[in-house]
């Protein structure tokens, strides 16, 4: 049985080349907001660099002479990547982390603001946080006091242009938000937290974390909370006795609602939405003489209550199959509910394998053994490595020798993971017209083919879709790999046309991915549901460049479901690999 919130145990057990330069860039970006000389700031961001870029990894080379050979690492880094390696961490960072103030940290994520303007920001005009900056920049305060308003301008622009999106998190982020905060939040004791809203709903972006809050000692309201929230360095937007409304040290907007026995059920439902799903359904308790809100469902003609300490009840009461939290969008799942048909939808026990994944053969930071090792872990039957082909040079792809290379190393990994079945596959590009970055010679020494676009040979349309489509045609090629290239908050979707997409994938008995990348999540999930709705089959892929990656595998299974997807409909939740192969 796979078990995917294996999350912390995989991910900080692998001190990989990723994980020891993500280090060293933080710890230079900190001792800059520190005021530190530059030279060093400079010194471990070179470190950084380099150490990414190493083919090696660094784990093996602690110790050796080889390491001091690298540029920009002499005694003193080499002694830190020693700690690292052993500890998983570098106690100085930890320092720092916890000395500087975190609204200072998040003042250069703004865009246009590095450390410098941070600084100015911080100590010259008592800005302490991104929301603060936020309001001084819009009434003008800024300017007035004397900030650039050229600088001031740019900024503007630079927000404007994110827009709404870049206020939205993704959901792992908000994921990452709201675990973290329940957490420290046991502690407080006497409250059971249910998360709802988009995050429960498992939407690829989420505005805020809503949370409801059921008191477990008799009497209790939120104040008991709220101190313990005072004990944080977040903020309150709301403090009453039954809601709250506070930001996280981070900035992230958290809702908490109060409960009680009877009306939890309620509650969850309410506040996990859609709003859209809500108000069909008040409509339709209505048609039945019943009234649903937040607090329960009543009768009309009494007043009485007749449902709602858990949801299973009211949809019940109201006639309906339950309805899983993803499927809240009102595309259809109430009239399903209503006629008992709704699908049963795969989950993280369904998944058998991962078929996208990258090794440092490609741009990936984790070795063949590391991502086979993790693989095992999670309870996986098979592994396929899928790195770059030669046209994505950004991307380290491998020319054909180095594909045949790969090959005799994926060998000898095999005979160590006996129970794993590896297979050696490539993302390979699909070039202008829909021909492959490898040829059929060289695609036919391969296991798995997964495709995908990656630089935009054109902008139009027309001809992207065409690509794909003629791509779909060749014989090897087993996967689309994330169709739309969104990359959210970031880059829009290529505009092809996915409706001919599904339909030459289903002609070609091609799958295409649901990949679970938090910032691609690509096909989208309502794109996932055309495809279910087609009959096509679906990939869910982790898309890992690193181990603890692999557990991007969850966030696919949760856009899967949210597009109806069942395990039927899913390539990978076939055991038997050879199956998958045909
Ligand atoms: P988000 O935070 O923008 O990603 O999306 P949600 O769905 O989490 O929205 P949010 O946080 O504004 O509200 C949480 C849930 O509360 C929402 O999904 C449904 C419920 N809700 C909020 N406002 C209303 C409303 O005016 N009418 C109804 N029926 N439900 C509402
Ligand atoms: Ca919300
Ligand atoms: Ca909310
Ligand atoms: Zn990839």
């Amino acid at each position: 049985m796979v078990n995917l919130l294996y999350r912390r145990v995989v991910s900080t057990k692998n001190v990989n080349n990723g994980v020891v330069a993500d280090i060293f860039s933080e710890l230079a970006d900190l001792l800059e907001l520190k005021g530190e000389q530059p030279f060093k700031v400079v010194a471990y961001r070179r470190a950084a660099n380099n150490i990414r870029r190493l083919d090696t990894p660094v784990e093996e080379l602690v110790g050796t002479a080889q390491l001091l050979e690298v540029p920009g690492i002499g005694e003193a880094i080499a002694e830190k990547i020693r700690e690292i390696v052993e500890t998983g961490k570098l106690s100085l960072l930890e320092g720092l982390r916890s000395e500087l103030d975190p609204g200072l940290k998040e003042l250069v994520t703004i865009p246009r603001i590095g450390p410098k303007t941070a600084l100015l920001l911080y100590n010259k005009y008592g800005i302490r946080n991104r929301r603060q900056f936020e309001q001084a920049l819009a009434d003008g305060t800024l300017v007035s006091k004397g900030f650039s308003a050229v600088l001031a301008k740019s900024i503007q622009t630079a927000l404007s242009q994110i827009g709404e999106s870049s206020k939205r998190m993704l959901l792992i982020e908000a994921t990452d938000a709201a675990y973290t905060l329940l957490d420290s939040l046991q502690q407080a004791n006497g409250y059971d937290f249910r998360v709802c809203g988009s995050l429960r709903r498992a939407k690829d972006t989420v505005g805020d974390v809503d949370i409801v809050a059921l008191p477990t000692v008799p009497e209790r309201k939120l104040q008991p909370l709220a101190l313990e929230l005072e004990k944080m360095n977040g903020s309150f937007l709301a403090k009453g006795e039954s809601k709250i409304s506070w930001l996280t040290p981070h900035g992230v907007h958290v809702d908490i609602r109060l409960a009680n026995k009877e009306n939890i059920g309620a509650m969850a439902l309410y506040f996990t939405g859609s709003k859209e799903h809500n108000v069909k359904l008040r409509t339709l308790a209505m048609k039945k003489g019943l009234k649903l809100n937040e607090y329960g469902l009543f009768r009309d003609s009494d007043g009485d209550l007749v449902a709602g300490a858990s949801e299973e009840e009211i949809y019940r009461t109201l006639g309906l199959q339950y309805i899983e939290p993803e499927l809240r969008e009102d595309t259809g799942e109430i009239e399903q509910a209503e006629s008992g048909k709704l699908p049963t939808l795969v989950d993280d026990g369904s998944i058998q394998g991962d078929l996208h994944a990258h090794s440092t053969w490609s741009d990936g930071s984790s070795t063949l053994e590391e991502m086979a090792t993790a693989a095992e872990k999670l309870g996986y039957k098979y592994l396929v490595f899928t790195d770059h082909s030669k046209s994505e040079s950004v991307a380290h792809g491998m020319t054909e020798a180095v594909l045949r290379r790969q090959a005799t190393a994926i060998e000898k990994v095999r005979s160590k993971h006996p129970k794993l079945e590896i297979l050696h596959g490539s993302e390979v590009d699909i070039l202008r017209g829909g021909k492959l970055d490898y040829d059929d010679a060289t695609l036919a020494t391969l296991d798995f083919v997964v495709a995908s676009l990656h630089r935009k040979f054109s902008s139009d349309t027309n001809l992207l879709t065409e690509a794909v489509v003629n791509a779909l045609e060749n014989r090897y090629l087993k996967v689309l790999a994330h169709p739309t290239g969104r990359l959210l908050g970031r880059r829009g979707e290529n505009g092809i046309d996915l409706d001919k997409v599904l339909v030459a994938a289903r002609r070609n008995g091609k799958a295409v991915e649901v990949n679970g990348q938090p910032r691609r999540m690509d096909l989208p999930w309502m794109w996932v549901k055309r495809a279910v709705e087609e009959g096509v089959k679906l990939a869910l892929d982790s898309d890992a460049h690193t181990t603890g990656e692999l557990l991007n595998m969850q966030f696919a299974v949760k856009n899967a479901r949210k597009g109806w997807a069942g395990a039927k409909d899913v390539m990978n939740s076939v055991p038997n690999v050879a199956k998958l192969l045909r």
